[in-house]
């Protein structure tokens, strides 16, 4: 099977999930190089969170989080991607090394996003997204979320093969939490398959969403969203997915290669 890692570094402070431990830019960068000594094939720099009815950052605020962090960690090696809505901060980031743009909201938040990614060699990840944090929940409504994620994801991969982006320098990413309440993920991700069929790389972010732990029963601590997260990364990787996109890098890597090791018959 062979799926990537990509390993989180959120430079926020008020991210939900590491709770803006990584403002710190120096902070930041060595948790990326962690990250990349523990297997992590991708590090993934924001500095914007897009938690359920978070604010937006200016986007000055933003690239000053995040350039110098995408800059070292390029600078080491490392392959970046940078989670953005911005084209000014893709533009940015990519002249500080970013390979790709991680795009949330599938090029839709800034209609200049794609152009900057076309005339770059990045790739894109296109996000399933139907409006910003703080209105999402309103957009939450589906007939069949797999064929309408599905549907107007392909669209988002016209969108982009228009501004000059080749489809195979494209990933798909079913968004997630992204408009999207409890069941609907979990009905999503059983539909993975269908994404994949569309043959593009598929990308899934499932990492310490509240989606996992309701399904737990309520408030869980992190451990337990990691080892959650953990196997639900294993399934997206069963079911064809390119790379799974997380915090806790050993749990998920560990995770891989036992399922690995099963599959193969050996380890
Ligand atoms: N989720 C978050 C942020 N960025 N990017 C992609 N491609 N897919 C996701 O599911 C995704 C993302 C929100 O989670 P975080 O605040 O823990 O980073």
């Amino acid at each position: 099977m062979s799926c990537l890692v990509m390993g989180i570094v959120n430079v926020t402070p008020d991210s939900f999930s590491d709770g803006g431990r990584h403002l710190d830019p120096e902070a930041a960068v060595a948790h990326g190089l962690r990250l990349r000594a523990q297997g992590a094939d991708l590090v993934d720099v924001g500095g914007e969170s897009t938690r359920p009815g978070s604010v937006r950052v200016p986007v000055e605020i933003e690239q000053e989080r995040v350039v110098p962090v995408v800059y070292a960690l390029s600078d080491a090696g490392a392959v970046v991607s940078i989670d953005t809505m911005n084209a000014g901060t893709a533009a940015a980031a990519i002249a500080a090394g970013a390979r790709i743009v991680n795009d949330v909201s599938g090029g839709l938040a800034d209609p200049d996003l794609l152009a900057v990614v076309a005339e770059s060699r990045a790739d894109v990840v296109l996000g399933h997204w139907r409006g910003h944090s703080r209105e999402m929940y309103a957009e939450a409504h589906y007939r069949d979320v797999t064929r309408e994620v599905v549907a107007e994801l392909r669209e988002r991969l016209e969108a982009a093969a228009a501004a000059g982006i080749a489809p195979s320098r494209v990933v798909l990413d079913p968004g997630i939490g992204f408009a999207k309440r409890g069941a609907q993920n979990w009905e999503l991700l059983r539909g993975l398959p269908q994404l994949v069929g569309t043959g593009a790389r598929v990308l899934v972010g499932t990492s310490r969403k509240r989606f996992l732990a309701d399904a737990l029963g309520g408030e869980v601590s992190e451990g337990r969203r990691d080892l959650a997260t953990s196997v639900t990364s294993v399934l997206a990787a069963q079911a064809g997915a390119w790379a799974v996109r997380v915090h806790d890098v050993v749990a998920t890597r560990d995770a891989l290669r036992i399922s690995d090791a099963w599959q193969n018959g050996t380890a």
